[in-house]
């Protein structure tokens, strides 16, 4: 190969790298958290994700039934006493995120708090 066809091919495919690099961080990586909710409160109550990371949850309610609710990503999961359920999402608004337990079949319910946290 010549040495100015080298260097275009050499170009390009630097170019052909960093749009694939790009790509992959666009579509974020996948985050699998277990959350369990018992005792009034949440375990972990901290999550954090980068933005446009796809977060798997799985919720366990242990003792009662408890929801993982969080207004900023319309997102509210029951489970029942004793359950699991499972869901997953795209993180692709950053901020700072509470998530708590919108049931009230329990006083302690409202006690109930955590933050996820997307950067
Ligand atoms: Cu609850």
């Amino acid at each position: 190969m010549a040495r100015r066809q080298w260097s275009v091919f050499a170009t390009l495919s630097a170019a052909v790298v960093c749009l694939v690099a790009v790509a992959a961080q666009d579509q974020g990586a996948t985050r699998q958290f277990a959350v369990v909710g018992s005792h009034n409160a949440f375990r972990p109550g901290n999550l954090e994700v980068n933005r446009n990371d796809l977060v798997k949850i799985t919720f366990t309610a242990e003792d009662i039934a408890h929801s993982f609710t969080v207004d900023g990503y319309r997102i509210s999961k029951r489970a029942g006493a004793g359950q699991s359920v499972t869901f997953e999402f795209r993180a692709d608004q950053p901020g700072t995120f509470p998530y708590y337990c919108n049931l009230s079949q329990d006083d302690g319910c409202r006690n109930m708090k955590g933050q996820l946290i997307v950067r």
